[in-house]
């Protein structure tokens, strides 16, 4: 992390099966921290993050003036005018029109035009670019999805700097609040809605989602990690493409890691790997074995039948189970690898 404070975070969400990285997944770096710069607002990195401060510091220094110019005479008066005797009257001194309306007039302007700086920004914020990309967000008691435009899904936030992104966010359980402070960035995530935000990341940086809205017991650890990557060639380290051709790592995870980590986030509802029948067979001695068919031909679990499993699973449905596994063609070729990989583990 660059200078100033920072807040630290507990480094991993505890809870949420979507949540749960990979057994062996590579190590997380540096805990999760939001990025402050000296003791004021976090550091600024989009691109509405300039006119927010502005309103907010703006707001901030009328309540000051205001608060001083009202409340400092009143103390002064309160001692100065401070009935001496019991016999003392107050004087008849009535009111001021002038004053009245000098003091009226002023500060409404001033609200007017606070809530105009205020309105805005909100404004700017409901209304997405039409080039933006689109990433899905949900939440859930207590972890944090991504779904990419190309259908890859992910617990981690990465995007690309100076490119518009638009998050279409959603919860399966409870009210959770999408929170990124460096962004300005802060909305409800409410089931059966879908609620809209946009932004456009100006640094490139890495931080920290926070559910802002308690929603549990594991509230607090409902905490994801944040890119800012530079847009470039999906062969170059460091790039948002690069990232997201990992699987949303920064270094390649090994292909048995990374089958294991696709498996849980995506296979481990309908397959198990101790054998018991869920929805569909279970992964246990998969690898090599001859597999019955619904149209009565035996197969053998290959590279082959795998890939085809996972990309057309109506194609070769088993025998005794329903036609009921999503193709995702969306998986990457290093995803199909690793889950073979991890497959041949199952013995
Ligand atoms: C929604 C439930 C569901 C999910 C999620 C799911 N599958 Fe399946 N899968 C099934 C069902 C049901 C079958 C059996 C019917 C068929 O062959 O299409 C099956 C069959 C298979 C087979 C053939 C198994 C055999 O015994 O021959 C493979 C391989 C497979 N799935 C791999 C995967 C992988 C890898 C993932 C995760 C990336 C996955 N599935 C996710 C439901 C699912
Ligand atoms: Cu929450």
């Amino acid at each position: 992390m660059s200078q100033g404070n920072t807040t630290t975070q507990p480094s991993q969400p505890k809870s949420g099966s979507t949540a749960q990285p990979a057994a062996s997944a590579a190590p997380k770096e540096a805990p999760m921290a939001i990025e402050t710069e000296g003791a004021w607002l976090p550091r600024a990195s989009s691109t509405y993050a300039e006119p927010y401060d502005a309103a907010w510091n703006f707001n901030l220094w009328v309540s000051i003036f205001f608060f001083a110019i009202v409340m400092g005479p009143m103390a002064y008066f309160a001692v100065k005018y401070k009935r001496k005797s019991e016999t003392e009257r107050t004087s008849p001194i009535d009111h001021n029109l002038k004053l009245e309306i000098f003091w009226t007039a002023i500060p409404t302007l001033l609200l007017i035009y606070m809530f105009w700086i205020g309105f805005k920004i909100f404004a700017n914020a409901q209304v997405a670019p039409n080039d933006a990309m689109t990433i899905n967000v949900t939440g859930q008691m207590y972890s944090w999805k991504f779904q990419y435009p190309d259908g890859t899904t992910c617990n981690e936030l990465g995007v690309p700097k100076g490119r518009p992104v638009k998050l279409v966010m959603s919860s399966i359980d409870t009210i959770h609040s999408f929170f990124v402070p460096e962004f300005r960035l802060k909305a409800d995530v409410v089931p059966n809605l879908y609620t809209t935000m946009w932004f456009e990341p100006t640094k490139e940086m890495e931080s920290v989602v926070e559910c802002a809205e308690y929603c549990g017991t594991g509230h607090s650890t409902m905490l994801t990690r944040v890119f800012v990557m530079p847009s470039g060639d999906a062969d170059t380290a460091g790039t948002y493409e690069n990232w997201m051709q990992n699987g949303c790592e920064k270094t390649p995870l090994p292909p048995l890691a990374r089958g294991q980590k696709k498996y849980t986030q995506i296979c481990k509802s309908c397959h198990s790997l101790d054998g018991s029948r869920l929805v569909g067979p279970s992964f246990k001695g998969l690898w090599g074995r001859q597999e019955t068919l619904a149209n009565g031909q035996t197969i053998t679990v290959d590279e082959n039948y795998i890939k085809k499993s996972i990309m057309t699973p109506s194609a070769d449905i088993v025998q005794g189970y329903p036609d009921q596994m999503p193709p995702m063609a969306y998986l990457k070729d290093q995803d199909i690898e690793g889950i073979i990989a991890f497959l041949k583990e199952q013995k």
